[in-house]
């Protein structure tokens, strides 16, 4: 039973969270996104993180939409639950509740605001990990305040720790890590702009907020990359990147719904303060998707808007 951390690999979509247009929890949706993303042969979900905003939501919301997302996808792929938040109870009670719902293993960013010194940090993801069976993916990314090496190192020493979710633009600092920690020690690369440079820099795995809307695009990257046929994979990554540096210039998570929408995948709203930029802008968005994907035919795009 269950997926074992060195099987949790390729392409994770760092799943959005479906809510309606009142801002509720969406769980019908949910269910729906999940089919949709097993059955374009995603390698894994990882839930309730930063795309899922899972900040914005309580914990009970939080313990509901895993409870779903784990029931749906039934073992067919491994899920993640992020259980990261400020406190350590509260990240604890996450943790605890992802292990009693089967999810495979759990995620956190550091605890933030406060500037929590290096030993507050160790503690949190001790305490956490201490309280679960699952194996924990720490979650380095500079919002959260990016960890230094050294710290990274000793929480890679934490028992239960066993893999690194990596959103840096430092693939030097990837590669090091990855050939110190080993092949059992997971590195999964964040930045989706650059999902081929990690790959390269010896990622098992990508994580991300795009693969939910270009699932068809980083499971071809994944697929050429670990034929070693790097070059074709950054063919495909320069489109791709072309496509996200010029979407995360707004709020990207409710324009990554309402693109899905358009394309058939009701992928629901955001909460605010996130929101969507006028009609006047979304026609825009539309009209640059529209024109990427007609530029670009040979290249995976199905969801990128109608
Ligand atoms: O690492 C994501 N980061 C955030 C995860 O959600 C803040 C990335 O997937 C970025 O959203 C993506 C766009 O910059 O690389």
């Amino acid at each position: 039973m269950g997926f074992a951390i060195t099987d949790i690999k390729g392409v994770i979509p760092a799943m959005i969270t479906t809510f309606d247009k009142d801002e509720k929890v969406d769980l019908g949706r949910a269910e729906k996104l999940t089919e949709f993303l097993i059955g374009e042969g995603v390698n894994g979900l990882y839930i309730t993180g930063s795309t899922g905003e899972g900040f914005l939501m309580t914990g009970e919301e939080r313990k509901a939409y895993a409870e779903r997302v784990v029931k749906t996808a039934a073992g067919r792929v491994p899920v993640i639950v992020h259980v990261g938040d400020i406190g350590t109870r509260k990240s604890v009670e996450l943790a605890e509740h992802a292990e009693s719902i089967g999810a495979d293993a759990i995620s956190s960013v550091p605890p933030f605001y406060y500037h929590f010194s290096a030993d507050d940090i160790y503690s949190y993801y001790s305490d956490i990990s201490s309280s679960v069976s699952i194996p924990m993916v720490v979650y380095n990314i500079s919002l959260a305040g990016l960890m230094d090496s050294s710290l990274v190192r000793r929480l890679a020493s934490i028992p239960g720790v066993r893999g690194l979710k990596f959103t840096s633009r430092e693939h030097d600092d990837m590669c090091a890590l990855k050939m110190e920690l080993g092949k059992d020690f997971m590195i999964y690369s964040g930045c989706d702009e650059m999902a081929t440079q990690g790959l390269l820099a010896g990622a098992d795995g990508i994580i991300g907020s795009f693969y939910n809307m270009l699932p068809d695009t980083f499971l071809r990257i994944y697929e050429l990359a670990r034929k070693g046929d790097y070059t074709g994979a950054f063919e495909v990554q320069k489109t791709a990147t072309t496509v996200i540096k010029y979407l995360v210039k707004w709020d990207f998570f409710p324009i990554m719904k309402a693109l899905m929408t358009d394309a058939g995948i009701d992928a629901g709203y955001s909460r605010r303060p996130f929101h969507l930029p006028d009609e006047e802008t979304m026609r825009e968005i539309r009209a640059f998707c529209a024109d990427m994907k007609k530029k670009h035919p040979d290249i995976p795009m199905r969801y990128l808007g109608a």
